[in-house]
C-alpha cells in the first residue's frame, strides 16, 4: 500500500509544476491528487497536462469554489475507496516544503497523525507580517484553551493520517468546510485517543500567487471553536 498526497489548488498556476517536480523526485512511494475548484487561471487544465508526465499525478476537476475543508473531504473520499494506508495533506504554495515530506512518512509509522508545526522546538515561520504571526498564534492559543487540545500547531494544513484515523472519523460528518475544518478534525482525532506527533517544519510565506484565507474565513473559525466547545 503506498500513501496519497491531497493537495487543495485555487490559482496556484505559477507553484504547481515546480511544486509537482520536486514532490516526485524525492521518490518516494506517493500519489498525488490535486483537488481543483475550477480554478479562473487554468490550474486545472495544467495538471491535466502534467498527468502525462507523471503516471502518479492525478486530479479532480470540482465545478466551483467550495472551500479548503471540501476540498479536504474529496481528497479522503478518494483515499478510502482506494488503498492507501497514509493520506497526507499540503497547501500548493511551497509554505509547506516537499523536503519535510520523508520525515511526516516516517514518523506517520508510528503516530496515528502527524503534523508539519510551526511551534515546535526547531519549527517557525518565516517571511510572514507581523499580523499574519498574530492572528495564527492567537488561532492556535484561543483554540487549545477552549478545547483542550494537546497538539501545538493545531491550525497546520501539513499532515499525515493513518487510514484507520479516517475511517473512524469518517470525514464527511466534519461541519466545517473552510479552514476551520483543520481544527475540528484534530479535535475529534484527539478525542478519539490517535496520537499525534509534530515534525518541526519551517513554514516560507508564499512568494507567487495569493493567499485565499479571508476575514471570513476567519470569523468562521471562531465560531467554529466555540461550537465544538459547547456542543461537541
Ligand atoms: N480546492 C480548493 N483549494 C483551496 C481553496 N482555498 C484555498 N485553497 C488551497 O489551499 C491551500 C492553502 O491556501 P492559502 O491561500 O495558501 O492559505 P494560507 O496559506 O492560509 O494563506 C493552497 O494550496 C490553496 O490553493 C478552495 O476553496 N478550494
Ligand atoms: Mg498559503
Amino acid at each position: 500500500m503506498s500513501a496519497l498526497l491531497v493537495l487543495p489548488t485555487y490559482n496556484e498556476k505559477e507553484n504547481i509544476p515546480n511544486l509537482t517536480r520536486e514532490i516526485f523526485a524525492l521518490n518516494l512511494d506517493i500519489d498525488i491528487l490535486v483537488i481543483d475548484d475550477n480554478s479562473p487561471d487554468g490550474t486545472g487544465e495544467l495538471v491535466d497536462r502534467l498527468i502525462e508526465k507523471y503516471p502518479r499525478l492525478k486530479i479532480l476537476h470540482r465545478e466551483g469554489t467550495l472551500g479548503l475543508g471540501s476540498a479536504y473531504k474529496s481528497g479522503f473520499h478518494y483515499a478510502l475507496e482506494h488503498d492507501y494506508d497514509h493520506i497526507l495533506t499540503m497547501d500548493a504554495d511551497f509554505s509547506h516544503r516537499p523536503k519535510y515530506l520523508p520525515a511526516m512518512l516516517d514518523m506517520g509509522k508510528d503516530f496515528d497523525l502527524v503534523i508539519g508545526s510551526r511551534y515546535v522546538p526547531g519549527g517557525g515561520a518565516q517571511n510572514w507580517t507581523i499580523m499574519r504571526h498574530i492572528i495564527s498564534r492567537s488561532a492556535n492559543l484561543y483554540a487549545k484553551t477552549l478545547l483542550g487540545i494537546k497538539a501545538n500547531d493545531c491550525t497546520a494544513g501539513f499532515r499525515c493520517y493513518k487510514r484507520r484515523v479516517l475511517e473512524a472519523i469518517h470525514p464527511e460528518t466534519i461541519l466545517s468546510s473552510g479552514y476551520s475544518f483543520l481544527v475540528e478534525m484534530l479535535y475529534r482525532c484527539e478525542a478519539k485517543g490517535f496520537t499525534v506527533g509534530e515534525v518541526p517544519i519551517i513554514f516560507i510565506d508564499r512568494f507567487a500567487g495569493k493567499s485565499k484565507i479571508s476575514k471570513n474565513e476567519i470569523t468562521k473559525a471562531i465560531k467554529t471553536v466555540l461550537r465544538l466547545r459547547f456542543l461537541g
